[in-house]
């Protein structure tokens, strides 16, 4: 199997090749760069393009006398590239068959597909880039998210203010295990009572940043909303307002939507996958059932969800159904009593009344973020169903501050803070302090590796694997 070496010349496609685009560039990157596109290649003016690195040259690729496709070439002259090697570009037209076609000439004279990230490691091999660098280029790449580009500026120093707060905690402790190891006549019990704090402080400290790390994570793939509701209620009514689309199916035959449909949309910049549901009641149609079924499964990863009820045809077995489905998966709710444009004035009046008995169970739990009358076949109060998600997602960033570490650096803070915590369990069982010195020891090197020190070559590859093709 290829590992990530400096020796073979590599070649990837570094734009999208899963659709056809009017431009694709293809790099190679490697010693035998020049030698092997010199063998394609055949500018069509007096250009050479060895001799004008970082130049545009036009010409057409021929392989065996036989025509590819024209294309512009760009050469970099080692150390002057981004992975600092040799580096040449090939412009070519974005069709999936001619970039394959390039590509098989290519690894027929000498070059090896990269691997996923392997641009992004020579660079860094070659001190072009830190490691820190090359995880921010990666997430520049891989983000959906609009919300993380405002913020993703600021989040350099991320790591940087989570290490040097926990740096100063781990140091404080491992000081204290050596006094006590080297002046045996300290004040014992007063040193282990602050051993016992400040090791129980790291242990926190290292806890909320994992959770909001984590909580950032699932934010950074975007949150999911599912609408709720009997059949006919105006979900896909709702859903197709929402995402100003007609995707979803509306009719008046109760049952329309069989199965779950999603799309997304954005609130505050963050990205929400909107889900519309079948109705859930019982039905025989088998269909329906499935799609009923795959919908009480899929609320395991629901973030927060529209209740949405219709005033003209009430089933209260049914609503309270979805409304015991919200509260035992504690999912937060924003409720919605629609079609109020079908009541007559009277019914108003009685309607208010009826409404504040008949829904208060559903509307004072904690977990009901807001609760709307709607219509929206009359566009009746549907601004505040906008207003009330942006003011649900703008409480989540208020309250969780911009703690964006990727998932590998989240494993490190995990190892962390599972090493400090055995550290923390030999304190309170009041190990001897030499058994204390070599565990701060082992929270120290994984400490390090959070910080890319000291990396083994095989925890390197790991970090760059998990980036992209073509990086
Ligand atoms: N009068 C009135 N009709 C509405 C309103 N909202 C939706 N409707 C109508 O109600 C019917 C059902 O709407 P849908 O959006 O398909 O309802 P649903 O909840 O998706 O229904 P199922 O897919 O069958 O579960 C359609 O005829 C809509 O035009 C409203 O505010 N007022
Ligand atoms: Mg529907």
């Amino acid at each position: 199997m290829n590992s990530y070496n400096l020796t073979d010349t590599i070649c990837s496609p570094v734009t999208n090749i899963y659709f056809n685009a009017p431009v694709a560039i293809i790099r190679l990157d490697g010693n035998k760069s020049i030698k092997i596109v010199k063998k394609i290649f055949f500018a069509h003016s007096n250009h050479s393009f060895i001799d004008s690195p970082r130049t545009a040259v036009y010409g057409s690729i021929k392989y065996k006398k036989n025509f590819i496709d024209d294309s512009l070439l760009i050469y970099f002259k080692k150390p002057n590239s981004f992975t600092g090697n040799d580096i040449v570009e090939i412009n070519c037209h974005g069709n999936k068959i001619i970039i394959e076609k390039i590509l098989e000439i290519l690894i027929c004279l000498g070059c090896r597909l990269a691997l996923p990230g392997e641009f992004l490691w020579r660079a860094v091999q070659n001190n072009k880039l830190s490691i820190s660098q090359a995880e921010q280029i990666n997430e520049t790449i891989t983000q959906e998210n609009r919300f993380f580009f405002s913020k993703s500026n600021n989040s350099k120093n991320i790591s940087n203010i989570i290490s040097s707060d926990i740096y100063k905690l781990i140091i404080e402790i491992k000081s204290l295990i050596e006094v006590n190891i080297d002046f045996s006549d300290q004040d014992i019990d007063l040193e282990y009572q602050k051993l016992v704090k400040l090791s129980k402080l790291l242990q926190e400290k290292l806890n909320s940043y994992i959770l909001l790390a984590e909580f950032q994570i699932k934010l950074k793939h975007g949150l999911t909303c599912m609408i709720l509701g009997n059949v006919n209620a105006g979900k896909s009514t709702l859903f197709n307002f929402l995402l100003n689309t007609n995707r979803s199916i509306v009719t008046h035959i109760p049952g329309t939507t069989r199965d779950i449909v999603s799309d997304y949309f954005f609130s505050n910049d963050l990205k929400i996958k909107l889900l519309d549901t079948p109705g859930i009641r019982k039905t025989k149609n088998i269909i329906e059932n499935i799609g009923i079924l795959n919908t009480i499964n899929e609320i395991n990863n629901v973030d927060f969800a529209i209740f949405i009820v219709d005033i003209s045809n009430r089933n209260s077995e049914i609503e309270n159904n979805i409304f015991k489905l919200l509260v035992e998966n504690n999912i937060k709710y924003i409720f919605l009593i629609n079609k109020i444009d079908t009541l007559t004035n009277i019914d108003n009046i009685k309607s208010s009344l009826f409404i504040e008995n008949s829904f208060s169970s559903y509307f004072s739990h904690p977990l009901c973020i807001a609760n709307i009358s709607i219509s929206l076949k009359s566009n009746l109060n549907t601004n505040l169903i906008v207003n009330n998600i942006d003011s649900f997602t703008n409480n989540l960033l208020i309250d969780n501050p911009f703690v964006y570490l990727n998932n590998y650096k989240l494993s490190c803070l995990k190892e962390i803070s599972h090493f400090s915590n055995d550290l923390y369990s030999s304190i309170l069982e009041n190990q001897p302090y030499e058994i204390l010195a070599e565990q701060i020891n082992i929270v120290i090197n994984q400490f390090n590796i959070f910080n890319n020190k000291n990396l083994s070559e095989e925890v390197l590859s790991n970090i760059f694997s998990q980036f992209c093709i073509g990086k």
